[in-house]
Parts: C-alpha cells; sequence; structure tokens
C-alpha cells in the first residue's frame, strides 16, 4: 500500500474550522459588503466634480459618498475629459439656486430625479431630492448605476420607494448576545452598555442606506426594560446620532411591563391611566434625546413576553396607548401579530398555531391608531423555508400592515449554507391574495396602495454581528436584496443578485453568471434537502433551529406538526375535514388551498394530510418525491462547490477561500440532512425508494462496525441524525460528555450483544454481523466495492484494555477497518460529531501511515452528537487496496468526545477537485 498523494483537503480541515470558529474579529468596514466601488472595466462618462448645494449633514455626506464612490469606480483611471459637475440638493435648493426654478417636480421627501442638464462637452448630473434623504438615496443609486456598468438614461431618471417603512430589526441583547445571530456579538451592546466604538454602527448605516433602508430597531423584541432607564437612554442616543447621518432613524423595542418592570407602577394594563402617562413621559423623554426617533416594535403575550391579555386587554389597546405616547413626536408603534399559544393539545385535531394571527388580529381592524402598523411574519408560522403567505395580509383593510422577513437565516441554514432568499420574498411579494376578489398582490398590500393606508413597511429580522456583518461574505446578498425589494418590490430577484455580485465580487460575467446561478438555485436546494412540499424545515424547533429533527415539531406544545405516521403525512388545515385555517384566505385563494387537486404541490403536506403513495400533479407519490428531492438537493450542494471552483483567481482571494470552505462544509452538510428525512421516512413509512437509494450508502464504513479499541457504541438522538442510528465515543476517565449530568442524553452507550454489530448490506438493510460467516458482507457499489469487516468482535461498551475503559491512559480511542473494495485512489471522509465544550482531534492513517490530522474546532450548535455538529473532514486521493487498514484515532477534549459516525471511502468528492 502507498499512500503517494498525501493531498489532505485543507478546506474542510483548517479552513473549515478557522472559518467556522469563533468569529475573527477586525475592522467592519462596509467593503465587506457590496460597498466596494471596485474599479468599473468600461468607464462612464459622469462629472467628477461634485458640489452640494445644502449643508445638512446628510447632503454633505452624500457629496462625501459620491466623491469616494467615483474614485474608487474610475481605479487608476485618467479623469474623463467631461466638463460639468454632479450637482446635489433638495428641490428647494435648487430653487433657491435658480436652477429649474420652474420646471422641477413635486418630489415625496425620499423621491429623487436625476437627470442631465446643460449639453456636451458642458453639462452637469443633477440629484434632486424631495428631502436631503432623497438627496442619499439619489447620491447611492447613481453610484450603484455605475457600479453595475449601465448609464444614467439621457432622459433622467426618477425614483420613490414603494413601501415607507424599511427597517431592519436586530434582535440584540444588552450584554452583546444576539438572538439567532450567527456573525458574532453585537456592534450595539457590551457588558449591559452601547458600546463605546460606535463606528460599525456608523458604517452599518452606510450600508443600509445604500439600499434605501431607513429605520433600525437595534434590540430584541424579547426585550429588556431596562433599556428603558434614563442613563441607558442617553447610551442609546449615540447610537441613533451615529446612524442619523445616514438617514436611517432608531427604533426600540419595548417590553410592555415596563410600567411596572422599571416604572415603579403596580400594573401595566395598557387601559390604566397610570400607564398611559407613563408611556407618554417616556416618549417625551426619548424625543427630547433622539428628536428623530422611529418608533416601538411590540411582541407581546407571544412566547413568554407580557402583555395586555394578563389584563383582559386586545393588541389594540397596547397598541394604542403606544401610539397615544408617540404620536406628537412622528413615531411608529410596529406591532407584532407574531402572537400565539405554544401549549396547542397536539391531539386536537383542529388546534392549529397557524390560524392564530389572523384570529387575533383580524377582529381588530379598523380599531387601531393611524401610527400603528401590523407587523405580519410573511408565512403564518415562523420563516420557515417554505409556508404559504399569511392569509391575515389580506385580512385587514382598515389598518397599516408591514411584513417580516430574516436576512439572518435561522431556519435556512444560518448563514453555514448558502440560501439566497429574495426569490422567496418575491413570491411572497408577488402573491395575489385576491382580496375582495380583485388583484392584490402582497406587495400592494404591505405598501399601503391596495386599501389607501398612509403607512405600510417591509421589516428583516437581520441580526448583524462584529464578524463581516452576517459571518457569510455571500450572505450580504440577502440584505442586499431585502433593501432593493422594500425600495421597489417589481424588481427581480435575479436582477438584485447580479447587481450585488458586481459590486461585491467582479463584473466579469464568468462571475456574475456563475454567482447569480448558484444563489437562484440555493433557496430551492435547501428546500429540497431540508423540508420540500410545505413540510416545513424538519429541524430541531425546540433547540437550535439549526440541524435535522424530523420529530422535533411533533407531540408538543408549540404547533409546528406535520403529523406523520405510517400511513401518511401532512396537516389537514381545510375547511372541510381540517383546521380552517384554509378557510382564513379570500374565497379565491381558500379555494386553491382547499382542494388536493388544486392546491401547489409545494405547499401541499402544509394544508393536507395525504398517504405516503398519494401521486403530485406528475404522477410521482409523496415518498418518492420526499427521497428523490433530498437526493436531487444534496447533488445540488455538491455542485456549488465545483462551480465556485471555477472562480479562483477571478475574484479576491480571501472571499474565494472562505466562501469554499462554507460551500464544502454546506455539501457534506446536506448528506447529513437527506439520510437523517430519508431514513426517517423510510422506516416511518416502509415504503422503499424507487431507484435503491435510501438506507443504502455505498462506501460507507460504519463506526459502530469497526474494531473499536477504547470507543463505544452510542445510540444518537434523534437517531436519524447518525448513519444507521448509531455513532461511537471516547470517553474520558473523568468528566466526559457521556454521562455527565444533563449532557447525556443520545448518548447512551449500546451493550454488546455477542455479534450485534451491524454491516451495511446490499439492500440497504442494517444486518446482524452474525448473519455472515466471518462478519463480511460485499456491497454492490457501482463503481466500486467496498467490503466492512469486523475483524474481531467489535468492542462496543467494552474496553480494550479491560478496566480502562475509554480513553484510558493513551488518551485516545481508535476505530479500524480492514478495506476490500477495488484498488485505486480515493477520497476518504470522515463524518464526525464536532461538539462545543473541547477541541477533540482526529488522526487517519493507513496502514499505520498517516494520512490526515484535523481539529474538531468548527463553531457548530450543541453539546452532545447529532445532526447539528455532524460534520466531515475529507482527505483526498488517498491511495488503497484490498486489505488496508483504515483507522481513526479520535482524542477527546472537554465534554467532546471525539464522537465518529463512519467514514466513507469515495470518488470525485467536489471538495477534493481543486
Ligand atoms: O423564530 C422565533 C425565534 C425566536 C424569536 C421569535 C420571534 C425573538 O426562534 O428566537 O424571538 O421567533 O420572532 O419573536
Amino acid at each position: 500500500m502507498g499512500i503517494p498523494a498525501k493531498k489532505i483537503d485543507l478546506f474542510a480541515g483548517l479552513a473549515l474550522a478557522l472559518l467556522l470558529a469563533s468569529p475573527v474579529v477586525g475592522a467592519q468596514t462596509t467593503d465587506q459588503a457590496w460597498l466596494k466601488y471596485l474599479p468599473v472595466a468600461k468607464p462612464r462618462e459622469v462629472p467628477l466634480h461634485v458640489h452640494a448645494l445644502g449643508n445638512s449633514q446628510i447632503e454633505q455626506g452624500a457629496a462625501a459618498e459620491l466623491d469616494r464612490g467615483l474614485k474608487g469606480l474610475a481605479g487608476d483611471r485618467a479623469p474623463a475629459d467631461v466638463q460639468g459637475a454632479i450637482i446635489l440638493g433638495t428641490s428647494l435648493e435648487f430653487r433657491k439656486a435658480e436652477r429649474h426654478a420652474a420646471g422641477l417636480p413635486q418630489l415625496a421627501a425620499e423621491e429623487f430625479v436625476i437627470q442631465w442638464a446643460g449639453a456636451v462637452p458642458h453639462r452637469d448630473l443633477e440629484i434632486v431630492g424631495g428631502s436631503d434623504g432623497g438627496v442619499l438615496y439619489g447620491a447611492f443609486t447613481l453610484l450603484r448605476i455605475l457600479a453595475t456598468g449601465s448609464d444614467v438614461p439621457a432622459t433622467g431618471l426618477r425614483e420613490a420607494p414603494a413601501i415607507p417603512i424599511r427597517w431592519t430589526d436586530e434582535w440584540d441583547n444588552p450584554d452583546g448576545s444576539i438572538e439567532r445571530g450567527y456573525a458574532g456579538r453585537s456592534i450595539f451592546f457590551e457588558n449591559g452598555h452601547v458600546r463605546q466604538d460606535l463606528a460599525p454602527v456608523g458604517e452599518y448605516a452606510r450600508l443600509l442606506a445604500s439600499v434605501g433602508i431607513n429605520g433600525c430597531d437595534v434590540n430584541n423584541v424579547n426585550a429588556a426594560a431596562v433599556l428603558l432607564e434614563p442613563e441607558m437612554l442617553k447610551e442609546l442616543a449615540r447610537i441613533a446620532d451615529a446612524m442619523r447621518q445616514w438617514g436611517v432613524r432608531m427604533a426600540l423595542s419595548v417590553d410592555l411591563a415596563s410600567p411596572q418592570k422599571i416604572g415603579g407602577l403596580a400594573t401595566y394594563d395598557p387601559l390604566d391611566p397610570a400607564v398611559k402617562k407613563w408611556w407618554a413621559g417616556k416618549a417625551d423623554e426619548i424625543y427630547a434625546l433622539i428628536p428623530d426617533f422611529a418608533g416601538f416594535t411590540v411582541k407581546a403575550d407571544s412566547e413568554g413576553q407580557p402583555g395586555p391579555a394578563s389584563f383582559g386587554r386586545s393588541p389594540a389597546d397596547a397598541a394604542n396607548t403606544l401610539a397615544a405616547a408617540l404620536a406628537p413626536h412622528g413615531g411608529v408603534v410596529m406591532y407584532r401579530a407574531f402572537v400565539y399559544n405554544h401549549h396547542l393539545d397536539w391531539r386536537d385535531p383542529k388546534a392549529d398555531r397557524a390560524r392564530a394571527a389572523y384570529d387575533i388580529f383580524h377582529p381588530l381592524d379598523g380599531s387601531l391608531a393611524p401610527n400603528v402598523v401590523v407587523q405580519i411574519k410573511y408565512g403564518p408560522i415562523d420563516f420557515q423555508v417554505r409556508e404559504p403567505v399569511s392569509p391575515l395580509f389580506g385580512g385587514l383593510e382598515k389598518t397599516n400592515e408591514a411584513m417580516e422577513v430574516q436576512v439572518t437565516q435561522e431556519y435556512t441554514g444560518q448563514q453555514r449554507h448558502l440560501v439566497y432568499l429574495a426569490p422567496m420574498w418575491k413570491e411572497t411579494l408577488d402573491f395575489d391574495m385576491r382580496a375582495r376578489d380583485r388583484a392584490t398582490p402582497v406587495k400592494d398590500l404591505i405598501s399601503g396602495k391596495t386599501f389607501h393606508r398612509s403607512l405600510g413597511g417591509m421589516v428583516a429580522v437581520t441580526c448583524v454581528g462584529q464578524d463581516a456583518w452576517l459571518g457569510s461574505p455571500l450572505a450580504t446578498a440577502n440584505l442586499y436584496a431585502f433593501g432593493r425589494l422594500a425600495w421597489d418590490p417589481d424588481l427581480s430577484a435575479e436582477r438584485i443578485a447580479a447587481e450585488w455580485a458586481r459590486q461585491t465580487l467582479s463584473s466579469d460575467p464568468v462571475v456574475v453568471n456563475t454567482v447569480v446561478k448558484m444563489l437562484m438555485q440555493s433557496w430551492p436546494a435547501y428546500e429540497d434537502y431540508t423540508g420540500p412540499l410545505g413540510l416545513q424545515t424538519l429541524t430541531d424547533i425546540t433547540g437550535s433551529h439549526y440541524g435535522p429533527n424530523v420529530e422535533a415539531s411533533e407531540r408538543n406544545g408549540w404547533g409546528q406538526w406535520h403529523r406523520a405516521d405510517h400511513e401518511g403525512v401532512g396537516m389537514d388545515r381545510t375547511v372541510a375535514t381540517g383546521t380552517g385555517f384554509a378557510g382564513q384566505y379570500p374565497p379565491e385563494a381558500a379555494k386553491i388551498y382547499e382542494s388536493r387537486k388544486t392546491c401547489p404541490d409545494d405547499l401541499l403536506l402544509f394544508f393536507h394530510h395525504v398517504p405516503y403513495t398519494y401521486r403530485l400533479h406528475d404522477g410521482k407519490t409523496v415518498i418518492q418525491y420526499l427521497y428523490d428531492s433530498h437526493y436531487a438537493g444534496a447533488e445540488r450542494a455538491e455542485d456549488f462547490v465545483r462551480e465556485w471552483d471555477a472562480l479562483k483567481g477571478r475574484i479576491d482571494d480571501r472571499i474565494f477561500a472562505e466562501t469554499r470552505a462554507r460551500l464544502v462544509y454546506q455539501a457534506g452538510d446536506a448528506i447529513v440532512w437527506r439520510d437523517a428525512v430519508v431514513q426517517y421516512f423510510l422506516k416511518m413509512s416502509g415504503v422503499p425508494d424507487d431507484k435503491g437509494r435510501a438506507g443504502h450508502y455505498p462506501g460507507r464504513l460504519e463506526a459502530e462496525d469497526a474494531r473499536l479499541d477504547g470507543y463505544k457504541v452510542i445510540d444518537v438522538n434523534p437517531w436519524e441524525d447518525a448513519s444507521g442510528g448509531k455513532a461511537v465515543a471516547c470517553e474520558l476517565q473523568e468528566n466526559n460528555a457521556l454521562h455527565g449530568p444533563g449532557e447525556g442524553d443520545g448518548l447512551q452507550p449500546v451493550r454488546w450483544q455477542g455479534g450485534k454489530n451491524a454491516v451495511l448490506a446490499a439492500e440497504g438493510v442494517f444486518l446482524r454481523s452474525n448473519d455472515f460467516p466471518q462478519g463480511l458482507k460485499p456491497l454492490s457499489l457501482g463503481s466500486f466495492d467496498v467490503r466492512a469487516k469486523a475483524r474481531t468482535p467489535p468492542l462496543a461498551g467494552k474496553s480494550s484494555r479491560p478496566g480502562k475503559a475509554g480513553a484510558g491512559e493513551t488518551g485516545h480511542c481508535s476505530a479500524e477497518w480492514i478495506y476490500s473494495g477495488e484498488a485505486g485512489r480515493f477520497d476518504i471522509a470522515a463524518q464526525y460529531f464536532d461538539l462545543q465544550g473541547g477541541v477533540a482531534e482526529f488522526k487517519l492513517d493507513v496502514n499505520g501511515r498517516p494520512v490526515a490530522s484535523w481539529a474538531a474546532n468548527a463553531n457548530l450548535p450543541t453539546r452532545r452528537p447529532h445532526g447539528d455538529n455532524s460534520t466531515r473532514y475529507t482527505a483526498c486521493g488517498v491511495d488503497l487496496k484490498p486489505g488496508d487498514t483504515i483507522r481513526v484515532e479520535g482524542t477527546p477534549d472537554g465534554s467532546d468526545p471525539a464522537a465518529l459516525d463512519y467514514i466513507q471511502v469515495l470518488r470525485d468528492w467536489p471538495a477534493c477537485s481543486d
């Protein structure tokens, strides 16, 4: 045997570890996102001299931005020989300067015009805003036009935002942590205070302004009342100051119990006069410090947050009390419709969390103050990978509404997976609710256009942090897209992706085309390998919301049920036989969802409970679709790596490497998802996969089948998160994760029962090794064969050295297999569990010769082995021949027991292709 090509997959190891490990924190700059002003290949001829007519901070900032941007775009090119200047100002200032005194249109505050004045060679380019905010948006628009290689049309252009309220919500806590944030610590808070260094906040506001976002709610909706204390408000005013120059107004999430918690009142009943007075006084105090304060966001009577229900009051009572306090100052109340009971009785076939928002808020229509906006999540559940549009958008005609989406990828891969969400948001915005039986797309409902509301909004829960805003370089596409869609919901997701790619990566058409294609396919791919057909993200809904855990949504009060049993799957939400949720839509839409025949396949299981053998519109059965989509989605994730590799040398090396490491990780994690969901439904339905893949893993050698030294076989919980439900863990003599209080669930050691260990057989069935004479079973693998052999009775549950269980004196454990496939060069993937609580180390050797070593130091959720932290290291290009011994040695650390699921001998793992 030889291992000539000892080509270790650095990205799967070192780089991944670095990148998924604790964020590397450095200065935060907008060029970590799209605001880079990379030199453009084809220069556009615009004047380079910039002149602002007004003195406001915003307008002067806009002029400075233009100056900086134009210089960047020009690169080291000699300035074009263009006379004239770019003149900026509000329409009032233009009139005062006697430019177009008569000819300027009436502009709304955030509206702008960009137009040419004069004739070549001396012509000015004018940016006229309805206010200085409009001027700022005009300046950023001009820069975007130039940065994306376009021209200002000869006839000029005029733009105004479609949706008035365009905010991000940050879920930052005063201690600097961020709920559902995946990019490090807060840029706003630390140790219970506003951070001293608010430079990143200014840069963030600049990024937001560049795509038209005009507000930022800086704290968690699970709000800390302490933020409304007088001293804290002074600190918060510094944040508002840092954002003001960019036209981004600060908002706060408030705890409705504040009058009692910090105000010294005996109650927080919103109808109590003392409570009303307290809020009015608090609003006065805030506006004295922050004159452009935007308003309050409220989460009440939801997931344990206090609310008006405690006093028998309605959300309207609470919202109107706050609204009255803010109205004199021009502030708004964003009252979240995310109000539901999380103690539902799952046995009740009529119980349905999806109904809650409409049931609670529809009856309040017309009773909310004009400065209240009901903020509605896009779907009726909770940011799932696929949900129908919330029917509440069609159920409020005399109430302002906003749509809430997530830039932070809580249920969509937490920025470790590439998931470009603009196509999802577009589908939601374009969905025709058919309110009053006429065309009423959601975008017109939330803009206020349909029912002539003065307010409306689009809000993104963003949760930026100190790690380059969103952690992953490609994830900033979602923030960019959110701003662009809130400004103009008619833009296409492709166009936005192309704009973003040109500004962020390169204007090279190979880069733009590749990246747009990857972005556009990323949400469908993620849906395919997580939760297709309207099943929602099949994740651990009570924990990290990350890895697979199909049953986590069942048999509890949270109401995210999919009701899978042996016969079928899906929630019956019809009016005829189910919860009646479908009836909350206006009649035309309700009719489509009510019938299985007309319900779109991608929402079938959201609305209907069907047998596994039910046929979709193309004739495929539901169960076969579940198998096929998971395999297709995981393959797609592998392709992303190959496609990305074509960009090497064409984009910034660091972004290339960081993103590649993430994509390689994603390709492996998509397999974890695929296998978990597929093996779950295979077992639940008992229906085999027509294509013979489900439960059959060519080339896979299970850890529990290996000759184990020190390692113990454990049951992984949920079982579907490990190949065959089992893994091995290396127990430290002391302080181990197997038996530590609260840590042990899912790690129950399995007793050895004479030959119980399994090998994987050709049909993908787990058979006992003593079903075969020497514990040996050939596998039919298509291109090559692998035989797994338990060489000696496996040592599961026992130590190789009596009395020295686990890591023992050597400090490590090992698993060993005899390779019996064909000779050749392969990639060997080791699937292990990278737990928090320690940095375990692994070594892979063949016939005693080292092939690879790596540390389990990625930052993946949770402290016990399951799908959250199942990950792989791939050693590339290893020569193998029959009879070789492959050995993995694991050294536990802290509470990380170096747990191992399997190794897999592969060809063409994309991580190994570069
Ligand atoms: O999706 C859930 C999140 C919670 C969040 C809640 C909400 C801030 O898991 O972390 O709480 O939604 O939107 O209020």
